[in-house]
């Protein structure tokens, strides 16, 4: 096998103590021993659909904990001002008493898995070592686990994912169906060693380290350091009637509809979105000068409430089989249900469910029935418009990069950057409006740059360099676009812009842009769609289309004042020309 792996599995198992070890293979027969032992330990209920589960998680554990999240970079400027960081000698010690013993009476899985397609060069083999087999069986359906893995990665190194529920099974004690230690949760990357450790959760992202741990934290630094750029963005194939085909890579921040536009079902005729990824892109430059994108994941860990088939047909097309669901509500006839579940298909609201507690809920209840972070996780390969070249080994030549955000005023529906630098200027930039999705305050203006906020392993001020510098002689640079689907009519408040397949019209524009069949208005913020580029059959009246194509100078100048502000706490990292095209036309 492999030496440093053996060692590494020596080394936990005399830190975690646990009962068994289990070198996880990927095989089917594994794979229901595991889904057998879930439902014995009451983690998994079986649904009246084919190959799919529920579960249940403490009602504490239930998120991404960002509060609890460290880069432990030698060096506190490293991690930049939106980390939080720790010295790597202090929390490993601080991890390495957490980890003690804490596999006691419990199954060790190794999880060899491998990024990307199997033969892909982009692809990375790292190894997960978890006492959740909630885990293991979602790690199944994200990445390619198993023997694969392991031939793959042959005697070279990896990167050493270490996750614990944290809650060791004492001699005669009776488990939990959702262990975990929400008062010790730690989830800490160590970038210069190549690490993760996390302790305390079982959910999503704090436990299934291969997402946003090393596809996101860990790999935006090793892009860094060799020249290619790991992203929170959805990949898509986008043809027009002609036949002609070109690949847009999306990032947004959350409650935006990534996953919806990533699955988009064309209103425009003769006009086809297929799709390579709803998550992650890692996209390096080819020998032809075009930036190439493969998405590191091999399934989909999407958000359930809001998923419908007026919202997403394709998504719940995807989850109609083999698929695990975590936190959302049961029906009597022992199926799923969700907040917005039947929107479109006018599905009744059910007289009582099973909530995502696990009690008795009616109408009447003051409690949601599903958590509004509920999930599924599902294989791509379960969805109907996956594009023929999701597993091309060296990616799909991306030829224009959308940022979005949410804002219901100041920012367009969308604009076309005029060089690379305001590009890279627009995803600094980027905005969203918070919902009732997060906790906290609704209709906050947040900035989330990149939407990499709490997914850059390094300084934030040093990743926007690093994607200005991309721009070089010889290289073929992407378009990039700033779009904003959620603009609100100041005097009704309602949506001025219909959304969802008909967000078609506007990547027809983006299409035809990259190529120039198309022309815009010049403005120092950027190209915009002339009103009739994006009008269809009197859809909106044209007095919309201005409102949503037109740029408020007097709100402009407010927005560009306060990012101006906001630039400042990068201090040095930050790249000069990025203050400056904060204030266009001045
Ligand atoms: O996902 C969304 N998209 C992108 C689709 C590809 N949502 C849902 C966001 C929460 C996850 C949207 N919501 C979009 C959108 O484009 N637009 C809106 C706002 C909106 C909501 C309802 C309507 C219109 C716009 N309804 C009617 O016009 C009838
Ligand atoms: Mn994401």
């Amino acid at each position: 096998m492999n030496a440093e792996l053996d060692a590494w599995i020596s080394e936990i198992v005399a830190l975690c103590q646990p009962q068994n070890v289990h070198i996880v293979d990927g095989s089917e027969e594994e794979a229901n021993t595991l889904i057998q032992k879930l439902i014995a330990s009451k983690t998994f209920t079986p649904l009246q659909r084919p190959g799919s589960y529920l579960a249940r998680s403490n009602p504490d554990d239930v998120a991404r904990v960002e509060e609890r999240t460290f880069i432990c970079s030698e060096r506190q400027e490293d991690a930049g001002p939106t980390n939080n960081w720790r010295a790597p000698k202090e929390m490993r010690n601080h991890l390495i008493e957490l980890f003690q013993g804490c596999m006691q009476g419990r199954t060790m899985y190794v999880v060899p898995y491998c990024m990307g397609p199997l033969t892909s060069p982009w692809a990375k083999v790292a190894v997960e070592i978890t006492d959740s087999p909630y885990v293991v069986v979602n790690m199944r359906l994200m990445a390619h686990v198993g023997k694969a893995a392991l031939e793959k990665l042959g005697a070279s190194s990896f990167v050493r994912c270490l996750h614990s529920v944290g809650q060791p099974l004492r001699a005669g004690a009776k488990d939990v169906s959702w262990p975990c230690n929400p008062q010790q949760t730690t989830i800490a990357h160590f970038p210069e060693t190549g690490e993760v450790m996390s302790f305390g959760s079982g959910y999503g992202g704090n436990a299934l380290l291969n997402k946003k741990c090393f596809a996101l934290r860990l790999a935006s630094c090793m892009a860094r350091q060799d020249g290619w750029l790991a992203e929170h963005m959805l990949i898509i194939g986008v043809t027009n009637p002609e036949g002609e085909k070109k690949y847009f890579a999306a990032a947004f921040p959350s409650a935006c509809g990534k996953t919806n536009l990533a699955m988009l079902t064309s209103k425009l005729s003769g006009w086809k979105v297929e799709c390579v990824g709803d998550d992650i892109a890692w996209m390096h430059w080819g020998e032809d000068g075009r930036l190439y994108a493969i998405n590191p994941e091999a399934g989909f860990f999407g958000v359930a409430p809001g998923t419908s088939m007026a919202s997403n047909p394709v998504a719940m097309k995807t989850i109609e089989r083999n698929t695990i669901f975590t936190n959302v509500a049961l029906t009597d006839d022992g199926n799923v249900w969700w907040e917005g579940i039947g929107v479109g298909k006018g599905i009744e609201e059910p007289q009582h469910l099973i909530s995502w507690k696990g009690v008795d809920w009616t109408p009447a209840s003051s409690e949601k029935a599903a958590h509004p972070n509920s999930r599924f996780t599902v294989s791509i390969s379960e969805c109907p418009i996956l594009d023929p070249s999701c597993r091309a080994p060296h990616g799909v030549p991306i030829s224009g990069i959308i940022f979005g955000g949410r804002r219901s005023t100041t920012i367009p529906l969308v604009r076309q950057a005029k060089s690379w630098q305001q590009g890279v200027f627009f995803g600094a930039s980027m905005t969203s409006e918070t919902t009732a999705a997060a906790k906290g305050e609704v209709g906050k203006v947040r900035h989330d740059p990149f939407a990499m906020l709490p997914f850059c392993g390094y300084n934030m001020g040093d990743y926007f360099a690093h994607w200005l510098a991309q721009e070089k002689p010889g290289r073929h640079m992407p378009a990039i676009f700033y779009v904003n689907w959620f603009l609100k009519d100041s005097e009704t408040g309602a949506f001025l812009w219909p959304g969802y397949s008909e967000n078609m019209r506007v990547l027809r524009w983006m299409f035809d842009r990259i190529d120039t069949r198309v022309g815009a208005e010049d403005s120092p913020f950027g190209y915009l769609p002339c009103v009739k580029d994006i009008a269809r059959d009197g859809k909106e009246s044209e007095a919309t289309l201005h409102k949503l194509l037109s740029i408020d100078k007097a709100a402009w100048h407010k927005e560009a004042t306060e990012l101006q502000e906001y630039f400042k706490r990068f201090g040095n990292a930050l790249p000069d020309i990025l203050q400056s095209l904060a204030s266009p036309g001045q």
